[in-house]
């Protein structure tokens, strides 16, 4: 006789402490791993915090679909990629029409679409569950960002609810359209993500360079703005990264940990669907382009030895103005993901919810801010569009946007690498310039290509007289 409400296979960080949340929030949930051995270390945990009569451990994956109540709802949470085309198959003989399968890995989107198409020409529903939060948010409450088989959605909605992160008891949970529309905003998620953590780091470096401050001192000054309109999950963990201390040798942690950065690639995806949209996102892009710099440690070395250390003094900017530029480069890197995820909802034919995006991020992920909050609120007003035009932003904006100046300018004056920072300044002074430069582009175009230019009361298709040939 089934007994579970829901299946669960991929019992690593992120699938264990899911079932794990899944049970305490009072359903039943049916377990499966390749590897046994994780089988059983996860019955141990769910027995030492009082969980185990709601887990239904199954080593057999036959046993293990035989043991869910249909419709099955079957969340797979293994490693992104062929492991879940892998997973798919061997569900597919198992699985009954009506039953679901909730991919809940970061998936590529596009890989998404194609299984959602693919089950579904087999009657078997499919979504693709975005969850963000990392191992914290997974055992007591993500953001949940869904899409897919909207039918299916239904079926599984009571779980999904139950184990989201709740703020303000508002639910961190939503459906967001068809096909891989949910792993697509867990995408641009990520790309704001590593926006953030971008334009964080850049301005440690100013403290740490310009500024003279140690990461103690720097701590504080993170503790403190995270009392602020900075006030936010990622300023809240920089405190505290930047005041351990590492015991073997005493010294601050941060300066002995390696500048290499990691990426797993929803950063890059996230640039890379801005650019096949045709929406600047230089923000997130920098973003993504100063990891890959910081990985390549050999040749930055080999450049400094080239050309020698930073030359430039003191950073002649306060601590206030370090605060507002972050929240201005803030505003437009979230304008640029917003704008990214509006285009891809016209694109895809998704109708993307952009104020329900913006309030089921405000817990449970990890950009979870009190920005994300006035975001929700603003468009909860309707002023939808860039959020640069959105009237509360505009304030926002108009008073930050001299400090960002005045950093970037410190930056390019004393030799700090800002990419994250200075590539939201220049969007944002090219995004307010009525009058660009692009008309020499196009007269640029038409002289070597004849790709037409337009001149406004003449029309459009228009070209210039240009010399046949050039000297040289
Ligand atoms: P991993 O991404 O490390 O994957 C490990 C799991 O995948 C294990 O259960 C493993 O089974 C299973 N697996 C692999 Br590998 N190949 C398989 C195959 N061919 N068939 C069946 N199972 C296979 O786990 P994770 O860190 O928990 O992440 C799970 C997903 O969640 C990933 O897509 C990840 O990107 C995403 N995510 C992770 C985080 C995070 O903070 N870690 C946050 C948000 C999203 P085994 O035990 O038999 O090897």
């Amino acid at each position: 006789m089934p007994s579970a409400d829901i299946g669960l296979i991929g019992l690593a960080v992120m699938g264990s402490n899911l079932a794990l949340n899944i049970a305490e929030k009072g359903y039943t949930v049916a377990v499966h791993n390749r590897t046994t051995g994780r089988i059983v270390e996860f019955v141990a945990t769910a027995r030492e915090q009082g969980l185990a009569e709601r887990v239904v451990p199954e080593a057999d994956l036959g046993e293990f679909i035989r043991a869910i109540r249909r419709p099955r709802s079957v969340i797979i949470m293994v490693k992104a990629g062929q492991p879940v085309d892998d997973m798919i198959e061997q569900l597919l003989p198992h699985l009954e029409p009506g039953d679901a399968i909730l991919e809940c890995g970061n998936s590529l989107y596009t890989d998404t679409d194609r299984r959602f198409a693919y089950l579904g020409g087999k009657g078997i529903g499919y979504l693709g569950v975005g969850v963000s939060g990392g191992e914290e948010g997974a055992r007591h409450g993500p953001s949940i960002m869904v899409g897919g088989s909207r039918a299916q959605w239904h079926n599984a909605e009571p779980v999904l609810t139950a184990i989201a992160a709740k703020f303000n008891g508002e639910p961190c949970v939503a459906y967001l359209g068809e096909g891989g529309a949910g792993h697509f905003v867990k995408t641009i998620h990520n790309g704001i993500e590593y926006g953030d953590m971008q334009m964080i780091a850049e301005v440690y470096g100013v403290m740490r360079d310009g500024l003279g401050m140690d990461p103690a001192a720097a701590a504080d000054v993170f503790k403190g703005w995270n009392a602020g309109p900075l006030n936010s999950y990622l300023i809240e963990i920089t405190g505290h990264v930047l005041a351990a201390v590492d015991a073997p040798t005493g010294k601050p942690l941060v300066e002995l940990i390696l500048d290499k950065a990691g990426q797993k690639g929803t950063g890059a995806w996230s640039a890379i669907a801005a650019q096949q949209l045709g929406v600047p996102a230089t923000a997130i892009e920098g973003a993504v382009a100063a990891r890959s710099l910081s990985a390549r440690k050999p040749e930055r070395v080999a450049a400094e030895a080239v050309y020698g250390k930073r030359a430039g003094g003191r950073a002649e900017v306060t601590l206030a103005e370090l605060e507002q530029a972050l929240l201005a480069g803030k505003i437009v890197s979230y304008a640029q993901g917003f704008a990214v995820m509006a285009e891809a909802s016209r694109a895809y034919g998704w109708e993307l919810p952009l104020a329900t995006i913006a309030r089921i991020w405000r817990a449970g992920c990890i950009i979870r801010s009190r920005f994300l909050d006035q975001m929700a609120a603003a468009y909860a007003k309707g002023d939808g569009g860039n959020l640069l035009l959105v009237p509360d932003f505009v304030a926002l904006m108009r008073g930050a946007h001299p400090a960002l100046r005045k950093v970037v300018a410190a930056g390019a004056a004393g030799e700090f690498p800002l990419i994250c920072l200075s590539a939201a300044l220049s969007y944002f002074d090219s995004y307010r310039q009525a009058q660009g430069t692009a008309n020499l582009i196009q007269g640029q175009r038409d002289f070597f290509g004849a790709h037409g230019f337009e001149i406004e009361g003449r029309g459009a298709g228009l070209h210039g007289t240009w010399p046949a040939t050039i000297a040289g």
